[in-house]
């Protein structure tokens, strides 16, 4: 159910702000949240109003462009950090609360029913200004079970749209995921948020989990960023959607922006885009075996399972090296317009092979060979002809 309806929470204006290399201005953050919103994502969540007089005046600035995405808030379950956050215009609140017990032995120094008591007061202050409210357990896969379902169970009960699992440490893996939404959703009538940390790789198979076991919301951030190497990136976590369902992910999103806002970002933050980053990196739909290149010309889905267009980009196939197909080098000609026949494109393949074997080949060292090659053929057969 939940894989045909999500809602994305995009974070890179909080998590992501919590990337070592993020310092964003107010108008770089409107820009993205503009980007973003063009894009489509669900909702924005943005730094806790608390956390400075910016962050406090950027959350009002955001509240007002009148954006489709929800805007939300993200701040510690705490009366007066929600107080604040109401006051800046914001749609909604986003608490967290942390309940394993290294939080609650090294961090706030709170028990369980102190913690429910604390929650309820919030969420209950939150919904009575009109707000939406979120309560989430911070580092949930170190938490014990029980106590997790008890506080969810409880906010739950007071109207909580919605209780978040955050694996903040990135420990949790898919299976593990799966069974703790799928218990959590035997257990609350409230949506299911997935925020995911992604310190093992886990956190774009954990979030798609998190939704197969039920979860209506997943966490997101631009390229990923958030603390230490962050969380399920936005574009990954789209390829990974698409793949199970194109037309949807086509209908929700404004899917050729995603590159635009990827290299923004990465230029806002000094980072490059990584040549193999999901459906924007720079080899992404590159082509190199002469076996793939040649399936790729008969039918691109034989090795592709995101189609280049949807997303504004071109494949690309990497003819000019040992592993060539004479299939590709046929293909290449008569993007040229050189009339060959097949006899003379493998004759001319085993050739590009053998230099490749000596040395790097470029596309123009293959154009020239077959240009030579061709005005040298057709040289010839004119010279036949001129003979006769
Ligand atoms: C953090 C908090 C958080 C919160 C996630 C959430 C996490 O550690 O900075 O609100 O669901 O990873 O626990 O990002
Ligand atoms: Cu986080």
């Amino acid at each position: 159910m939940s894989l045909e309806q999500y809602a994305i929470i995009e974070s890179t204006l909080r998590e992501g702000e919590q990337f070592a290399n993020a310092f964003f201005t107010t108008a770089e953050k409107v820009e993205i949240a503009r980007l973003l919103d063009a894009f489509g994502v669900e909702y924005l969540e943005l730094t806790s109003p608390a956390a400075s007089p910016q962050s406090r005046r950027d959350c009002e600035a955001i509240a007002r462009l009148g954006l489709r995405a929800k805007v939300l808030t993200h701040t510690r379950c705490h009366l007066e950090d929600a107080k604040l956050a109401v006051d800046t215009g914001v749609d909604g609140i986003d608490v967290v609360f942390g309940t394993s017990s290294y939080l609650r032995q090294f961090s706030h120094g709170k028990e369980i029913p102190e913690i429910i008591e604390e929650a309820i007061a919030v969420i209950e202050y939150i919904k009575g200004q009109g707000l939406e409210v979120r309560f989430s357990s911070e580092d949930s896969f170190r938490s014990e079970l029980v106590d997790l379902l008890t506080v969810y169970r409880a906010v739950d009960r007071v109207g909580v749209d919605r209780v978040g699992i955050a694996d903040t440490v990135g420990i949790a893996h898919p299976l593990q995921v799966y069974e703790l939404v799928k218990t959590l959703r035997g257990v609350v009538h409230c949506d299911i948020e997935f925020h995911g940390h992604n310190d093992t790789g886990c956190a774009i198979a954990n979030a798609y989990c998190a939704l197969a076991a039920g979860a209506t919301h997943v966490d997101t951030s631009v390229l990923g960023i958030g603390e230490r190497n962050g969380i399920t990136p936005l574009g990954g976590f789209i390829a990974r959607m698409y793949a199970d369902n194109p037309e949807l992910v086509r209908r929700k999103y404004d899917l050729p922006l995603l590159r635009e806002i990827e290299n923004r970002v990465a230029k806002l933050v000094g980072v490059d885009v990584p040549f193999n980053n999901y459906i924007t990196g720079y080899t992404a739909f590159t082509h190199k075996a002469g076996i793939h290149a040649k399936a790729i010309l008969n039918n691109p889905s034989t090795y592709e399972i995101l189609q280049p267009e949807d997303f504004g980009l071109t494949r690309y196939l990497h003819i000019a090296h040992r592993l060539t197909g004479w299939n590709a080098i046929r293909h290449r000609a008569e993007q040229l317009r050189l009339d060959l026949t097949d006899q003379q494109v493998k004759e001319i393949t085993q050739h590009i092979k053998a230099l490749a074997d000596e040395k790097p080949l470029s596309l123009d060292d293959v154009d020239a060979l077959l240009r030579e090659y061709h005005s040298g053929a057709t040289g010839a057969r004119e010279g036949v002809k001129g003979g006769s």
